[in-house]
């Protein structure tokens, strides 16, 4: 029977679970799982993950040369990967089932500057399809002249046991340079498996290969490897860092993704995420939109949270068939849903000059720009230094 972290009375809900994406491609998102793997969290949260090291972040505008922005990038990159991929297993106990946004979905937080000057970073987020699920996001820091633009949606199947899952989409991130030149870098993203599927205790591992491409021509190639390769440990990653037009990486960079790593050739630490993160700062619930991720969901979550499904089932079907409504009522009107935060482009031109560089598949993406119409953070004071 399936697995011992399914509470007894869900087991036979989890395996038929577990059969329908079995024989199922697509959006697994719109599939409906029983409570023990739902969390309280809608996906629209997720693109905070980028940030949650915001001296990683604004470290990248302080690099003096296009190799050491290169690095400081992967450096960051790197970084950002347990909180997206491992945070909900140290936090919810295993992956689980995000909540399926809403179109028109909007999540909004910021990183307050401090003493070391690192800069105030803010993030918008809106989900941008329902069907499948896309979610848009910009994430800025003004001070250091930095932006990171970005979209996510997935492909999923089902292999040897485990979901598979494509993710589609690509950021963008901007670095404006004393000089009043820019250095751009396309970063693609990297393949996932769920494991641990039939045990009820789904993980994320990490496949493939993902790149980052700098507009000085620098590429970050990173491959991704878990259990039983190399070194037999989950979580294990490899970079190569190569100049322009060089076939031959100058630096490589090797560890686990979710504890340190080193350079290669001087044996310098490279990343360490094992100290605490910095969740992204967020208005209270009261005070927040009726489109806002948590205001949205608050009766959902809660239901979640404290065990009462049946409240949370039924405040989800309440927010589906007004959805359901919505859509219906623009149908009748001729009217179509307007995006709030960003205008939708079908080929992005940044994406087709630095993909090309290294030869992305697919050679072309679409992509979300942003509007710059986001709302007024709270600008926070620097708390005075220690003397
Ligand atoms: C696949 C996934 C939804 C998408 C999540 C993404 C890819 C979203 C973008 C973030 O930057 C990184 C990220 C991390 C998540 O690991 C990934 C989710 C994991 C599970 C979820 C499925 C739709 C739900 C599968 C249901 C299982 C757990 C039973």
């Amino acid at each position: 029977s399936v697995g011992e972290a399914v509470p007894a009375s869900q087991k036979s809900s989890w395996a038929s679970f577990l059969k329908s994406i079995a024989s199922f491609s697509g959006d697994l998102s719109s599939l409906t799982a029983p409570p023990f793997i739902l969390s309280p969290i809608s996906l629209t949260e997720f693109p905070a993950y980028w940030c949650e090291r915001p001296e990683l972040f604004s470290a990248i505008a302080d690099a003096k040369t296009d190799e050491e922005r290169s690095i400081a990038v992967l450096k960051w990159f790197i970084s950002t990967l347990k909180g997206q991929y491992t945070s909900r297993n140290e936090k919810l106990g295993s992956e689980k089932k995000p909540l399926n946004p809403v179109l028109g979905e909007l999540f909004y937080g910021y990183w307050p500057n401090d003493a070391t000057n690192r800069g105030q970073t803010n993030l918008i987020v809106e989900q941008v399809s329902h069907h499948p699920p896309i979610t848009a996001y910009y994430i800025e820091n003004k001070d250091k002249g930095l932006s990171l633009q970005g979209h996510n949606a997935q492909k999923t199947s089902f292999s040897g046991g485990s979901i598979i899952v494509r993710q589609i989409g690509h950021a963008v991130l901007t670095v404006k340079l004393p000089s009043g030149s820019t250095d751009t870098f396309l970063i693609t993203l990297p393949k996932l498996r769920i494991d641990g599927l039939w045990y009820g205790s789904p993980y994320i591992e990490l496949t493939e290969m993902s790149y980052i491409q700098s507009s000085t021509g620098w590429l970050s190639s990173i491959e991704y490897k878990g259990k039983g390769y190399f070194s037999g440990k989950s979580h294990q990653f490899k970079a190569l860092l190569t100049p322009p037009s060089s076939s031959y990486p100058k630096h490589t960079f090797e560890g686990l993704w979710h504890l340190t790593s080193k350079n290669v050739k001087s044996g310098e630490d490279f990343t360490d995420v094992t100290s605490p993160k910095e969740e992204v700062t967020v208005a209270n619930v009261d005070e927040q939109g009726d489109w806002e991720s948590r205001k949205l969901w608050k009766f959902v979550a809660k239901g979640i949270r404290e065990g009462d499904f049946e409240a949370a089932s039924r405040e989800k079907s309440k927010i589906e068939n007004e959805q359901r409504q919505r859509r219906r009522d623009e149908l009748a009107a001729g009217t179509k849903w307007e995006l709030k935060h960003f205008d939708h482009i079908d080929s992005d031109p940044i994406y087709e000059e630095l993909g090309r560089l290294f030869k992305a598949n697919p050679s072309e993406e679409d992509a979300y720009i942003y509007r710059h119409n986001g709302p007024q953070f709270p600008p926070v004071p620097v708390p005075p230094t220690e003397s």
